[in-house]
C-alpha cells in the first residue's frame, strides 16, 4: 500500500498515524498537491491528499474513507473505533469536531497563502475563524468533561484526529487559535506527539519512516 501526500496535511497525517497503530505496513510518498501537482495527477487525476494506492491498484481518497478501508483490512481486534454504541457516539462526535477544525484551518491557510492579498475576503475569513474557534471550544469542553487517552495502547481515532488537528492549527495559525486558551488540548497534544507513531510521521515536509528503519 502507498500513502500519497505530505505530512503537513492533517488528513494525510491522521492516516499515517492510524495505519501504524492498525499495524498495516505502508510506503509513504511525500508528493505535494501544490509543488508537484503533475506528479500527483499521474497517481490520482483528482489530486486530493491523502490518496491511498491499495495492493490491487485501486486508488482511494478522503481520509475517513481510507480509514474505513484500513479498519476493515486490519480487522476488529485492532480497531481504533470503540464498539460500544455510547463510546462510538462520543468518538464520532469528537472526530467530527476535529475534522471541522482541520477543514476550517485549511480554509484559512488557503485564503492566506493561495489568494492574492488584495483579493482576500474578510467576511469569509471572519466566518471561518468563528467556526474554527467554535470547534476547538467544543473539543476543549469534551476533553475537560472526559479526557481522551493519550497512551500508545489506548489512543483511538478520536484521540488521533484531535491531536493531529490541534498540532496542525498550532503550526499554521498560532495567531488565530491561542494555545493558552485551550490548555486541555495543548496537554493532550503534547502527550500524543510523544508517541512513536506520531514521531515517525511528524508534521512537515518529511517522509514517514517506520521505526525499524529510522
Ligand atoms: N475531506 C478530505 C479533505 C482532504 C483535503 O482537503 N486535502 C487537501 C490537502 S490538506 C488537498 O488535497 N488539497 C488540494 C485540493 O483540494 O485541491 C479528507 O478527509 O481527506
Amino acid at each position: 500500500m502507498q500513502l500519497i501526500g505530505m505530512l503537513d496535511s492533517p488528513y494525510v497525517r491522521r492516516v499515517a498515524v492510524s495505519l501504524q497503530l492498525l499495524e498495516l505496513p505502508f510506503e509513504h510518498r511525500a508528493i505535494s498537491v501544490f509543488s508537484t501537482f503533475e506528479q500527483f495527477r499521474q497517481l490520482n487525476s483528482v489530486v486530493k491528499a491523502p490518496s491511498l494506492i491499495c495492493a490491487d491498484g485501486s486508488v482511494l481518497m478522503d481520509s475517513s474513507l481510507i480509514l474505513d478501508y484500513a479498519e476493515h483490512l486490519a480487522g476488529p481486534d485492532k480497531s481504533l473505533m470503540p464498539r460500544a454504541l455510547d463510546r462510538r457516539l462520543r468518538a464520532l462526535r469528537v472526530i467530527g469536531l476535529a475534522l471541522a477544525a482541520c477543514e476550517k484551518s485549511v480554509q484559512i491557510v488557503y485564503e492566506r497563502e493561495l489568494r492574492p492579498a488584495d483579493k482576500q475576503h474578510q467576511p469569509w475569513l471572519s466566518r471561518v475563524t468563528g467556526q474554527l474557534l467554535a470547534a476547538y471550544t467544543a473539543l476543549e469542553t469534551e476533553l475537560v468533561r472526559e479526557p481522551l487517552a493519550p497512551e500508545r495502547d489506548s489512543i483511538d481515532q478520536a484521540g488521533i484526529s484531535t491531536a493531529v488537528a490541534w498540532y496542525f492549527t498550532q503550526a499554521m495559525l498560532p495567531d488565530v487559535v491561542s494555545a493558552t486558551q485551550f490548555p486541555a488540548l495543548q496537554r493532550f497534544s503534547a502527550a500524543a506527539e510523544a508517541l512513536p507513531a506520531f514521531a515517525a510521521a511528524a508534521h512537515g515536509l518529511g517522509t514517514y519512516r517506520p521505526a525499524h528503519l529510522a
